[in-house]
């Protein structure tokens, strides 16, 4: 037997965070229809369970709009199941008047469904004390046990204690919660799993997105699981170190280099790092005029800072050498205020003070 593993879908995010209105609108209908490409997975694969480990919806009383299209899913794939736990983002009965006959839901305490030799089981957590619910649980260990959960893993009385499921017959962990995708072991016959948003919702939340197919009738095992990549977009986060680089062209390069494994449709952001010898305003403008049309989405952000090598000036005859000496010689400064000293300096040597002032 199949099921598929999700959660945290947030179904009517904003998904407003540094993306412009229309590209918004496009993420939050490609979030909905990856809801849709998962149900209609379930029906093509011959799953018999899609399993929603909370957050569904982003807010407590959803629009008409993501509910109905929710129930839309729900209804047109009647030859699946779809079990809704709660979570803390949709806690609110919003279940609508007549809920689909394929619709399972949960509630304050442990409840389970049965499927030939699976067992389901679920309850949705009370934000406060979370962990008394785990001594109420017990399974029949005639049947293969997955329990479904949404909350944090932990060792406070309000999170999930895996210690409490040790020993309990779970074969599997469904959880949702936490927006990555990660697994870990109950005890010597279970697996838990969070199996994290199917799409990144916004540039910090970043890496492969999917699902979980969870498989019981595997040879050699009560249960198997594996991560699907399932995602349109992959939103990546890529940190650079300029520090080696020699001129703001060669920084470009760099940073390009950097970004060069993200595909076109993926959403970029960039974070420039380290420390330079020269100037690297408008690295980011240049940045985003050569990248920008790329990817779905860029956001560049420059962190490097400007050390400027004035002892490679003691010697020279100018203005900005007579400055590098009468800095080099004062006593009272300290090596990393002689450089910041000396960014400024040399800027306002350049004439592009005024500028730098004018912004703070
Ligand atoms: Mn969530």
């Amino acid at each position: 037997m199949k099921f598929i593993h999700t959660g945290d879908l947030h179904l009517g995010s904003k998904m407003g965070t540094r993306l412009t209105p229309d590209k918004a609108a496009a993420r939050k209908a490609e979030l909905r229809s990856t809801f849709k490409r998962m149900a209609d997975y379930a029906s093509e694969n011959g799953c018999t369970a899609v399993l929603l480990c909370g957050d569904v919806f982003d807010e407590n009383e959803p629009l008409l709009d993501d509910k109905n299209y929710f129930y839309h899913v729900v209804s047109t794939h009647p030859d699946v199941y779809f079990a809704y736990l709660k979570g803390n983002h949709d806690t609110g009965d919003h279940f609508s008047e007549d809920v689909p006959e394929n619709l399972l839901t949960f509630g304050n305490d442990w409840r389970y469904y049965e499927f030939g030799d699976v067992r389901v089981y679920g309850t949705e957590l009370p934000e406060k004390g979370a962990r008394a619910a785990a001594a109420r649980l017990s399974t029949d260990s005639n049947f293969v046990n997955i329990v479904m959960l949404h909350g944090q893993i932990g060792s406070s009385a309000d999170s999930i204690v895996i210690q409490d499921y040790v020993g309990k017959g779970i074969d599997y962990l469904a959880l949702g919660h936490v927006h990555s995708y990660s697994k870990g072991q109950i005890d010597m016959w279970g697996e838990y799993a969070y199996c994290g948003t199917p799409e990144g919702r916004g540039f910090d939340e970043t890496g492969e997105k999917g699902f979980v197919l969870v498989e019981t009738d595997r040879p050699g095992a009560r249960v198997e699981t594996r991560f699907v990549p399932f995602a349109q977009r992959t939103v990546h986060e890529f940190r650079v170190d300029i520090s080696g680089t020699a001129s703001k062209e060669d920084a470009l390069d760099v940073c390009e280099e950097a970004v060069s494994g993200a595909k076109n449709r993926d959403l970029v952001r960039l974070l420039i790092e380290g420390a330079t010898r020269f100037d690297t305003d408008g690295l980011d403008t240049a940045l985003e005029n050569s990248l920008g049309g790329r990817f779905f989405a860029l956001s560049v952000k420059n962190l490097s800072t400007e050390e400027p090598d004035y002892e490679a000036f003691l010697n020279e005859v100018s203005l900005r050498g007579e400055f590098a000496r009468k800095l080099a010689a004062d006593t009272s400064l300290s090596d990393a205020d002689k450089k910041r000293i000396a960014a400024l300096g040399f800027k306002a040597l350049a004439g592009n003070l005024i500028e730098d002032i004018k912004v703070r």
